[in-house]
């Protein structure tokens, strides 16, 4: 196996044994064997200008295959067996219907069982791409095309497209097949890749305002209650209705986990009585928080850590592209509908969460909220009174380095504000930062994909302020990466135009030398120092 893909990677240089993760050779090699696929298809639609608007099923199978291959989504070896036998089916009816010559053998190998299946993900995986700079301009585009493959499949759920986001999936995910591009070429495809994103984000940001309503300002509770409840993880908020929908009156209470905190904010979620509070920190805590939480857990997306034990496992769930060998698995069906009563019987079996912290947190900081306080908040930054914003939106993530986030967030002077989006905030949500003038020092817009408001903010305040360029705003982009939906986040920022981005804990393992200088060179990017170093160079 080979996979270089997130933030943990080995040695920053490739996971080569078993993923630091916990994605076995097998796993691995079956999402390279998917991706593979995926890019036979794509090589169909490209060269068969097929009319994306007439192959909804296929759309629909490709995003979810890209988001199976996500980091921490899905380690269930026979479910991705089984995605790559729907997609060589797909493809080859795609290839009947349509005449396109030339194709790339992703668009006509073949293989049955997972003898066969491994031994041909061996001959395509990633290193099978030989130079590493062109390995790394196609790894970026398709790492950016996964962050976009989620949050389109969330747009989705909610019954929101965009054709040209699907025209544009084809078109990356063939590009990686075509050894005709120069890197010129390529580089061009990494920031049409950041395009869509930015079109995908907004896709997704239309979703969920248009059902749930624009995020406010909230007070999520973080303790506990009294009554049996599951724990709700990852992102997709059509998910977290159906259980709230079905919990209703079973006197199963619900919590949210790491990503879907951020579901508090949206007005819509707010008539549940039995919506708790939100339980526990980022992901990668689950491995001592799930323990005490009593109740099942239900993943509707990445990130989930290899339980250790049985009776952890077992509390497991998975749905849509998640999953987990031996762990429950709830399909929706024809009309997306799913069935969680097995979920709500086991909760009603299981005692109430142990209370692990007590408090509350404040969050709901996404564009509509913000531009709601726009004269307070421009009047703070012609006062003085906000010198600096600083974005450290993204991931957070198991290394120690990431102490430094919170040492940052603490050491920033006290006159500054930071906005975030993704599981990174959890590294300082926690912290007594206080307010300047009633505006918390702590911004958090949502989920990782909310930090397409962080960009409207910023895009607003550089009218407001008549600036020529977002750049000359007082902020700064400090933001810290774990997996694939960073990667498209920050080729979103990087389209808009935003310059000098901080990177950490490290810069990118798949980026070579010479694809990092790119990156330098022309768009400031940068990783992390010192924080006091960094502070007193952000402050400059
Ligand atoms: Fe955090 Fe994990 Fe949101 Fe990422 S919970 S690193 O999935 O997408 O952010
Ligand atoms: Fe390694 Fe990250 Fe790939 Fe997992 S997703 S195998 S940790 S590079």
């Amino acid at each position: 196996m080979f996979c270089y893909q997130c933030q943990e990677t080995a040695k920053n240089t490739g996971c080569t044994v078993k993923g630091v993760c916990g994605k076995n050779e097998e796993v691995a090699k079956l999402q390279d064997l998917l991706i593979y696929t995926c890019k036979g298809i794509a090589e169909i639609v490209t060269k068969a200008n097929v009319d994306v608007t007439t192959i909804s099923e296929i759309n629909h199978e490709v995003l979810k295959s890209l988001f199976i291959t996500i980091t921490n989504a899905n380690f269930d070896d026979g479910a991705i067996e089984e995605q790559i036998k729907k997609m060589m089916t797909l493809r080859d009816e795609l290839k009947g219907q349509n005449s396109a010559s030339d194709l790339n053998e992703a668009a006509t190998f073949n293989v049955s069982g997972r003898e066969q299946m491994l031994e041909k993900a061996s001959a395509v995986g990633v290193l099978s791409t030989e130079n590493e700079d062109v390995r790394s301009l196609r790894e970026l585009i398709i790492y950016g095309l996964k962050g976009m493959a989620a949050y389109t499949h969330h747009a989705l759920n909610i019954g929101k497209e965009n054709k040209e986001i699907y025209a544009f999936v084809y078109e990356g995910l063939a590009s990686t097949l075509n050894d005709g591009l120069s890197a010129d070429e390529l580089v061009a495809l990494v920031l049409k890749t950041g395009e869509y994103g930015v079109a995908a984000m907004a896709l997704l940001d239309e979703a969920n305002t248009s059902k749930y309503g624009n995020p406010e300002i909230t007070q999520v509770d973080i303790g506990v209650r009294n009554n049996p409840a599951i724990l709700i993880s990852g992102h997709d908020l059509t998910d977290l209705e159906q259980l709230l929908d079905q919990t209703q009156g079973t006197g199963v209470d619900v919590y949210t986990h790491s990503e879907m905190l951020p579901a508090h904010y949206y007005p819509f979620f707010k008539k549940y009585d039995n919506f708790a509070g939100n339980y526990g920190g980022s992901w990668w805590r689950q491995v001592d928080e799930f323990g005490p939480f009593n109740g099942p857990v239900l993943f509707t997306t990445n990130c989930i850590v290899p339980p250790r034990k049985d009776e952890i496992r077992d509390r497991i769930f998975t749905t849509g592209a998640a999953g987990f060998p031996a762990c429950g698995h709830i399909e929706a069906d024809e009309n997306g509908k799913k069935d969680f009563k097995v979920i709500i019987d086991m909760a009603k079996q299981l005692p109430s969460p142990t209370e692990i912290e007590t408090g509350s947190i404040v969050g709901g900081f996404a564009h509509n909220q913000v531009f709601a306080l726009a004269d307070k908040v421009v009047d703070a930054v012609k006062s003085g009174a906000i010198k600096k914003f600083f974005v450290m939106a993204g991931c957070d993530g198991r290394m120690k380095s990431r102490e430094y986030y919170t040492e940052f967030a603490e050491k920033l002077p006290k006159d500054t504000v930071i906005l975030t989006a993704g599981c990174a905030k959890y590294r300082y949500n926690k912290l007594p930062l206080g307010d300047i003038g009633g505006i918390p020092r702590v911004l958090d817009a949502g989920q990782c994909n909310d930090s397409y408001s962080l960009a409207v903010i910023a895009l607003k305040l550089k009218e407001i302020f008549e600036l020529e360029d977002v750049n000359e705003l007082p902020i700064a982009y400090n933001i810290a990466w774990y997996e694939q939906k960073a990667v498209i986040v920050l080729l979103a920022l990087l389209y808009l135009g935003v310059k000098n981005i901080h990177l950490g804990p490290t810069l990118p393992g798949f980026l070579s030398p010479n694809v990092a200088k790119v990156l330098v060179e022309t768009f400031g990017i940068a990783g992390v120092g010192t924080v006091e170093d960094d502070i007193e160079l952000f402050m400059a």
